[in-house]
Order: structure tokens, then C-alpha cells, then sequence
């Protein structure tokens, strides 16, 4: 019998471990108001955000420390997917443009989104209200169109905090688009 002790405890042992690993929940969020923001850290990387997604509630405000960990320079655009081609089209173009500082690009208001640029290693601060409505944030992407970085994979996305990520998100639907190049 005693020959058995030994393999039983090893079981128990591994079993207990086992459940010490489940991942804790995340703590619940205290949404933000225009009086005291809640802060919020977005970590952009050759080539990711981090986190993603991006959890929100709807109709706060939040103040986003936009923190460029790379090499390279990045930026944030928040926005739906009509904002996204919009700032990637008009990145794409200046692809042939000098060495040195990203030339000034624009885009029309009706899709400028949110936009910050963050030379690597830097931090630029960001006060966002969120949209109201949980459909439209569901729309929300984050991106970098720093020409090939969102093609790179440099986007992420936003959720309405405690709702599931959906797999319908657009964000895989989208990429670049040949042939917007300009001349
Ligand atoms: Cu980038």
C-alpha cells in the first residue's frame, strides 16, 4: 500500500496547481466623467497595441496615456473603419516622401477621428469622450497608418467593457487598399 503514497500526493499536488492558475477576472471599471477622466494606458509597439481590446464604457470620458514602447514613431487613430482607410489613404501617399519627419497629412472632418502621433519612446496625453452609444463604440477601431504599419497588423480594438470581444469585429476585414497609392 504504502508504495502508492507517493504517486497520490504527486496527483493532488499537480491537481491543486492547476487550479491556483485559473486567470483572475478583471476588476471592474469606474467609468470616467469630464470632471475626473479615467485614466487609461495604450502602449503602442512595432507593430501592436497594447492592450486589445480596449475596454470602455460608453458616454465617459477618459484620459489615454498614449505611450509609444518602439523603435519606430506610431500614432493612435481612434475611429470606424471609414476613418481608418481615410488616414491610411492619406498616409500611403507621402510613402515616397523624404527621409525625416512624417509630412503634415489631413484627412476631411467627416473622418478625422481621433489622431495622435508619438515618437518612439515618448507619451502623449489624450482626453477622449467615448461615444454614447455602445453601437457606435462597438464600430471604434484603434489603428497606426504610419505607411506599412497597419498592414503590419497595427490595429486594434474597442469594446464596451464586460462584453465579449465579437469575432464579427471589421477589423480583420480591411487592409490596405491597392491601388490608393496616388500617382
Ligand atoms: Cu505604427
Amino acid at each position: 500500500m504504502s508504495r502508492l503514497v507517493g504517486p497520490a500526493l504527486v496527483l493532488i499536488v499537480l491537481l491543486g496547481g492547476c487550479a491556483a492558475g485559473a486567470p483572475r477576472a478583471t476588476p471592474p471599471i469606474v467609468p470616467g466623467s469630464s470632471a475626473t477622466p479615467r485614466e487609461v494606458n495604450i502602449v503602442l509597439k512595432d507593430w501592436v497595441f497594447l492592450p486589445d481590446p480596449v475596454d470602455v464604457v460608453p458616454g465617459e470620458t477618459v484620459l489615454i496615456h498614449v505611450v509609444n514602447g518602439g523603435l519606430e514613431i506610431h500614432e493612435l487613430v481612434i475611429g470606424d473603419i471609414a476613418v481608418q482607410d481615410a488616414w491610411e489613404a492619406a498616409e500611403l501617399a507621402t510613402i515616397n516622401a523624404p527621409p525625416g519627419p512624417t509630412p503634415a497629412v489631413s484627412v476631411p472632418p467627416a473622418v478625422a477621428g481621433i489622431r495622435v502621433v508619438v515618437p518612439s519612446g515618448q507619451r502623449v496625453d489624450l482626453t477622449w469622450t467615448v461615444p454614447s452609444s455602445a453601437a457606435d463604440v462597438a464600430r471604434l477601431l484603434l489603428g497606426c497608418h504610419i505607411p506599412s504599419h497597419w498592414a503590419k497588423g497595427m490595429r486594434a480594438r474597442v469594446i464596451v467593457a464586460g462584453e465579449a470581444a465579437s469575432d464579427a469585429s471589421p477589423i480583420r476585414s480591411s487592409g490596405a487598399a491597392p491601388g490608393q497609392s496616388g500617382p
